[in-house]
């Protein structure tokens, strides 16, 4: 049963008051010369910076009887000893009774996932028409562009965002004959449409790596030391603030020690700003970060505060392209809240669906420095152009 009906056939069925008193027997007199002796209490609850303190106190009266004269609409009624359903299904039964069955619905719900059912499923709705819309379109101008469609959005890119596309395309010259001519012009518009990659600036020396638990964050670091040491010839110093974690401090000094860079453990802003003054000789300096929830926003705090501007911190976020995609937007969406610089791209050897990487690099607005393919530390890592990456969602393949 929809939640709406139920509130509904709630509000039709009782008359409700709230009251704000001082003290609970203040509402008792008045409730029951409001609604009389029959009205029960619903809920009370003390009033937040109330002065004086006060209590807020919602009374209802079911008032079915007055109701049951309003025609067409046929209340149910206790006949012959018998109870019969009410409205909308609902079991016939004492108005207290039906509340508290309401209230448990209600509980077990929860108002957010209630609304997000809605929302999905409008969605789903949506998606499907411009789905049908989308292809019969394309289809009446060239089957090139339906079949286009059909494979864009098979590689995991969204309809809507694949109509965009196909628009932009449009906008210029199609290729009549070839498929394939089309495919290479498809990649060239969605390569124009992604930021460009400054890559990871080379002018920010230190450089912050942040995202979800185990997404590869130190993997990552440990990749780009080694290649900031031995191919650019860096001096390069790490700072691990991941205390959280049993062994994660362990697993950066490995890393340090075979790479042969200096290691600094901090835990604080000042212990962290202490760390950068000990590394002050080095030209590059990469901080890994411990992965949390990004729901907590004490995090998103403590980001803010340790990269602050004067720092002149480059923040990396690592997601990896193998999650759905609403998960990964969704986690972008919060982690935006840290003003990050970067998106590195981790685990696309475990992706099934490129396409994704289209929706999520035109939702963060970011260029995207790195791609990772692999454990192996410190070749699986490549630079992200959007011309790679155009490639890779066009043909749905690394190679
Ligand atoms: N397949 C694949 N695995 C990877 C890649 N990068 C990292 N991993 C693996 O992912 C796992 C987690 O990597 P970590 O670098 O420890 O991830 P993290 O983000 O530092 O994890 P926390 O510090 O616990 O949040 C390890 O087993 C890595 O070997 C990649 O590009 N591809
Ligand atoms: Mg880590």
């Amino acid at each position: 049963m929809q939640i709406s009906h139920l509130l509904e056939w709630w509000r039709y069925r009782m008359q409700i008051k709230r009251y704000e008193v001082q003290k609970i027997q203040d509402a008792m007199q008045q409730i029951k010369n409001d609604l009389g002796p029959e009205a029960i209490i619903l809920s009370t609850k003390t009033i937040k910076h109330s002065n004086p303190p006060k209590i807020e106190v919602i009374a209802a009266i079911d008032i079915t009887e007055l109701n049951n004269h309003i025609p067409g609409r046929v209340w149910c009624k206790e006949q012959d000893g018998e109870r019969r359903n009410g409205p909308f299904g609902l079991p016939q039964g004492d108005v207290v009774h039906q509340y508290v069955e309401i209230q448990r619905m209600l509980e077990k719900m929860g108002p957010a996932n209630d609304i997000r059912e809605e929302i999905k499923s409008l969605k789903d709705n949506v998606e499907l028409l411009v789905d049908v819309i989308g292809l019969a379109r394309f289809r009446q101008e060239s089957e090139h562009l339906a079949k286009m469609y059909q494979t864009l959005t098979a590689n995991g890119i969204s309809k809507g965002k694949t109509c965009h596309i196909i628009d932009e395309m449009r906008k210029g010259r199609l290729p009549e004959k070839d498929y394939v001519s089309c495919l290479k012009l498809a990649e060239k518009t969605i390569a124009l449409s992604l930021s460009k990659n400054e890559g990871i600036s080379k002018t920010r020396r230190i450089k912050a790596f942040i995202g979800p638990t185990g997404v590869g964050k130190t993997t990552t670091l440990a990749k780009l030391a080694a290649s900031f040491c031995v191919d650019k010839r860096k001096k390069v110093g790490l700072i691990t603030m991941d205390t959280f974690r049993i062994a994660a401090v362990e697993q950066l000094k490995v890393y340090a020690k075979i790479i042969d860079v200096p290691l600094q453990v901090a835990t604080s802003k000042i212990s962290f700003e202490k760390s950068l003054k000990a590394l002050s000789d080095a030209d590059v300096i990469l901080v890994d970060t411990p992965g949390r929830s990004p729901n907590d926003a004490e995090f998103i705090k403590h980001i803010h505060e340790t990269f602050s501007k004067d720092t002149g911190a480059e923040i990396n976020l690592l997601l990896s392209p193998s999650m759905s995609r609403d998960h990964l937007l969704e986690t972008e969406n919060y982690y935006r809240l840290t003003g990050y610089d970067n998106l590195i791209l981790t685990k696309v050897d475990e992706c099934s669906r490129y396409g994704v990487i289209y929706d999520l690099v035109r939702h963060a607005g970011k260029p995207v420095g790195y791609l990772t393919n692999g454990q192996n530390v410190p070749q699986d890592i490549e630079n992200a152009t959007p011309e790679k990456l155009a490639k890779l969602i066009v043909n749905n393949s690394m190679h």
